[in-house]
């Protein structure tokens, strides 16, 4: 798995929720969702650059800091199969730097655009970094299973623009580029990607909720940069704009 993510960018993580330890997880989830786990300003729309039809709420929900909304999140069983997960693809000083939902509602159909998401963060000395994007439905082409670029995380970052709507970013590719995969998982499994792996999913066109819990790990010396810098990816602070140097455009 190691070697996959190293040469790959991402690789499949295999079963991290069981299947009995699901409904746990979709329950508290959709109290989320629905409002009764207070969620305020952590709570957007990752697809607000486009309309949204009559009586859709996000086109995609965004989520951020769910654990620290909810702290007896972390003390559920994934939190320390994520952890070894991410230790053993980016090393043992891997900790949780931050956590988010990202939702998809049926037939909302809102693609989420592709980016890298080093190019939201600020630059690090030490790169290493990892998502743990995990599955609580079974995903496919059509309610927005995971895509990345193969080797992408290997070249330079690309340039990132604003979404239309300047909420997020964006920056220009497409399932024609060579090396773009889909990876379906069942609910439960996980996909990892390292934070320079170009990276977007479909959208929902499907009668079905396409709901990922997503677990983003770096090194802890780097968190501790990261916060003296003023950097918490939205625990206190809130910008959803390119950061990093190496991702503006010229
Ligand atoms: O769930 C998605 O559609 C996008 C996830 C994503 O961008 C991420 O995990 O960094």
């Amino acid at each position: 798995m190691a070697q996959r993510f190293a040469d790959d960018g991402f690789t499949p993580v295999g079963r991290l929720i069981s299947t009995a330890d699901l409904a746990q997880y979709r329950d508290i989830y959709d109290r989320f969702l629905s409002g009764d786990i207070e969620s305020g300003e952590k709570r957007t729309d990752l697809g607000s650059h486009v309309d949204r039809k009559e009586g859709v709420r996000e086109n995609i929900t965004q989520i951020i800091w769910p654990s620290a909304l909810y702290p007896p999140l972390k003390d559920l069983p994934l939190h320390e199969k994520a952890l070894s997960a991410a230790r053993e693809l980016i090393g043992p000083d891997a900790e949780l730097d931050f956590d988010m939902m990202i939702h998809k509602a049926p037939h909302t159909a809102v693609p989420t655009p592709w980016h890298q998401d080093a190019a939201y963060w600020v630059d690090m000395p030490d790169k290493r970094a990892v998502s743990i994007w995990i599955a609580l439905d079974d995903t496919d082409l059509d309610n927005g299973c995971m895509w990345y670029v193969r080797g992408s995380h290997l070249e330079p970052l690309r340039p990132h623009h604003p979404t239309s709507d300047g909420k997020n970013i964006e920056c220009d590719c497409s399932e024609d580029e060579p090396g773009a995969t889909p990876v379906p998982v069942r609910a439960g499994e996980a996909v990892a990607h390292s934070g320079s792996t170009l990276h977007y999913s479909r959208g929902n066109t499907t009668d079905g909720v396409r709901r990922a819990y997503i677990l983003n790990y770096r090194p802890a010396a780097m968190i501790e940069l990261e916060r003296r810098m003023g950097a918490d990816h939205g625990l206190n602070e809130n910008v959803r704009k390119v950061r990093n140097s190496d991702a503006t455009e010229q």
